[in-house]
């Protein structure tokens, strides 16, 4: 469809071909823009290489966002090779497997500020470092769930975090509006990938969406990486700090 062409972006949180940072590099790739993958660990750049290979896309590298050395390599790569970009995505999140079940009162310490460092620090330090290449301006994206906004079972400490990160959303829009780069949110329904395995109950979770939201359905990783090129693309030049549901609905009834 062309809706990206000449345009170049930074995908981070492809972990297999399940992600949902998959189906949204597919919909950009189908979209004519020129993709960069990173990949967390080597266990992964396996799974990635192979993919970034059938996008014809490069991998920048290996990126922990724990480690912000790790994140500098990855924009230092990425300015050697394009100079600017002109979209990101950001589609990481993690919390303990334990903690993703049972009361959130539970939640330690630990694995609290864990969380917030993935899930919701991580957003900030690469709109930082990605802020300085969009010179044409651009369109950051991150991913969010409606655990954010109401009570959803087992999904505890995460529901906290994607509430910061919705709130980050909105500073960040404003702290980069003015030059020409909008920044938003995907509530994503749910989604069977690696990271929702670990969420309690998440089979169940699955099927009330189905029941309940007004679409009769899940959605699928083609659907959010076709909403993704929505708000990625000059389509919503109009469009910044807002928190976009793509769940069949289901937040109009759940
Ligand atoms: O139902 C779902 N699957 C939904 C997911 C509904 C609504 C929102 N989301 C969000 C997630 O919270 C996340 O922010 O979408 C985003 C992408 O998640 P995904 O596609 O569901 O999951 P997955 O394919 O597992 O990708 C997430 C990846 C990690 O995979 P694992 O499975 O290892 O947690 O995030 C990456 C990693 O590749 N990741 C990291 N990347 C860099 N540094 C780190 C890290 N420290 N930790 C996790």
């Amino acid at each position: 469809n062309g809706l990206l062409a000449g345009k170049r972006g930074l995908i981070m949180g492809v972990a297999n071909n399940r992600s949902i940072a998959w189906g949204i590099a597919k919909a950009c790739a189908d979209a004519g823009a020129e993709i960069a993958l990173t990949y967390q660990g080597d266990a992964f750049r396996k799974r990635v290489e192979p993919l970034a290979t059938e996008l014809g896309a490069y991998i920048a590298g290996d990126c922990d966002v724990t480690d912000m050395d790790s994140v500098d390599a990855v924009f230092a790569n990425i300015e050697a090779k394009w100079g600017k970009i002109d979209f990101l995505v950001h589609a990481i999140a993690f919390s303990d497997k334990d903690e993703l079940d049972g009361r959130y009162i539970d939640t330690t310490r630990d694995n609290f500020l864990r969380s917030m460092d993935i899930s919701v620090y991580s957003f900030t330090a690469v709109a930082q470092r990605a802020e300085k290449l969009m010179t044409d301006g651009g369109s950051m994206l991150t991913l969010t769930y409606y655990g954010a906004e109401k009570v959803m079972p087992h999904y505890n400490v995460m529901g906290v975090a994607k509430a910061a990160l919705e709130a980050s959303v909105r500073y960040l829009a404003v702290d980069v509006g003015g030059n020409g780069i909008r920044v938003n949110a995907i509530s994503a329904g749910p989604i069977k990938t690696l990271a929702a395995s670990g969420i309690g109950d998440f089979r169940y979770i699955l099927k009330w969406n189905e029941y309940n939201a007004p679409l009769k359905k899940t959605v699928s990783i083609e659907e959010v990486g076709n909403s993704a090129l929505y708000l990625l693309s000059h389509l919503s030049n109009g469009v910044t700090g807002e928190v976009h549901h793509v769940d069949a609905g289901y937040h109009v009834v759940g």
